[in-house]
């Protein structure tokens, strides 16, 4: 590990807890995380979640459930006799969240907006239950530029439609932009975790993440469309002169936030299709749901062989 990549994420207490960049909060009598259903004092954060070393994201509440299912296998971890996996955040109407040992497997819809509130509140939740070291994953789904569907990418580098590499928020009527990065070294790691007998390619690059799904990522079958498929296939393979190999709609807000909080994380997500020859997503269930399992493979050897070390 360099200096460089150390000092990306030093901001931490010593002890590897995460520190807040909010002063507001240690002053209030309690916190409420709204869109997890959670507080401070009407929940113990600390006897809940203390242990949370990896949280995992994905966007739809089914899957981070069977991701739930499958690292529990995984890792072998039991559940106390006669308990089942619940979502803990199911009363918000939101997000969903299980936990699972030191796992914990949480949806966050689709989107800048829905994963940025998320964030917010899972970063106070490691700040409350006091939790060392967390890392982040988001387990996705992608279109890929110039990659067959089922390939997987790990983003070390993360720009928007504009190929800006910053979260830019309106803030009290000024725009703030905070850097989104990734961890190098964690991209290193899981890079080298996927394996050459897999029937698919695992490859690093850049993703864009998008506003939109249909107009935002250059698609001609939304509801509207106004340029021409020239202008599409232009604008994809601008993109991919410039190192995007691949679209989703979150990895900005993610990699910007938790760079943010000093918190190490990755993307991993599959591609569905290949943008370079179509918008639509047809692919068979069964071929899009084994697809889906593959972020979710190599993320579990990670933590798996995480733990086996200590
Ligand atoms: C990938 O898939 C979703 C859109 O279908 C979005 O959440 C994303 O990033
Ligand atoms: N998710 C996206 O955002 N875009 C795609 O093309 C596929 C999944």
């Amino acid at each position: 590990i360099s200096e460089e990549e150390r000092d990306e994420f030093d901001y931490r207490y010593p002890d590897g807890t995460v520190r807040l960049r909010n002063p507001h909060i240690e002053l209030m009598d309690q916190d409420i995380l709204y869109h997890l259903a959670l507080g401070s004092e009407s929940h113990d954060l600390v006897e809940m979640f203390g242990d949370v070393k990896f949280v995992c994201m994905g966007g739809t509440p089914k899957r981070m459930e069977n991701f739930a299912h499958y690292i529990m296998k995984e890792i072998g971890h039991k559940l106390p006799t006669g308990t089942s996996l619940m979502d803990i955040s199911q009363y918000s109407y939101r997000y969903s969240m299980y936990k699972v040992g030191p796992v914990l497997s949480i949806s966050h819809g689709m989107g800048v907006p829905s994963i940025g509130i998320l964030l917010h509140e899972v970063i106070k939740l490691m700040y409350h239950a006091k939790c060392k070291d967390p890392i982040f994953f988001r387990i996705g789904t992608c279109g890929g530029i110039g990659l067959e569907g089922g390939t997987v990418v790990i983003s070390d580098d993360a720009v928007d439609g504009m190929l800006n590499n910053y979260y830019e928020v309106p803030m009290l009527g000024k725009l703030v932009r905070r850097p989104a990065k990734l961890d190098k070294r964690l991209v290193r790691e899981l890079k080298a975790l996927s394996d050459v007998e897999d029937p698919y390619d695992t490859v690093t690059g850049t993703t864009m993440c998008a506003i939109d799904f249909y107009e935002g990522q250059g698609r001609l079958d939304g509801a509207f469309c106004e340029y021409s498929e020239t202008d599409k296939m232009d604008y994809l393979e601008n993109l991919n002169k410039h190192g995007v190999k691949n679209i989703e709609m979150e990895v900005i807000p993610f990699a910007a936030l938790t760079h943010h909080a000093g918190i190490r994380a990755a993307v991993v997500c599959v591609s569905l299709l290949d943008r370079l020859k179509g918008d639509q997503v047809c692919s068979p269930k069964e071929v899009m749901n084994e697809y889906q399992s593959r972020p979710q493979k190599l993320v579990a050897k990670y933590i798996k062989r995480q733990l086996q070390m200590k």
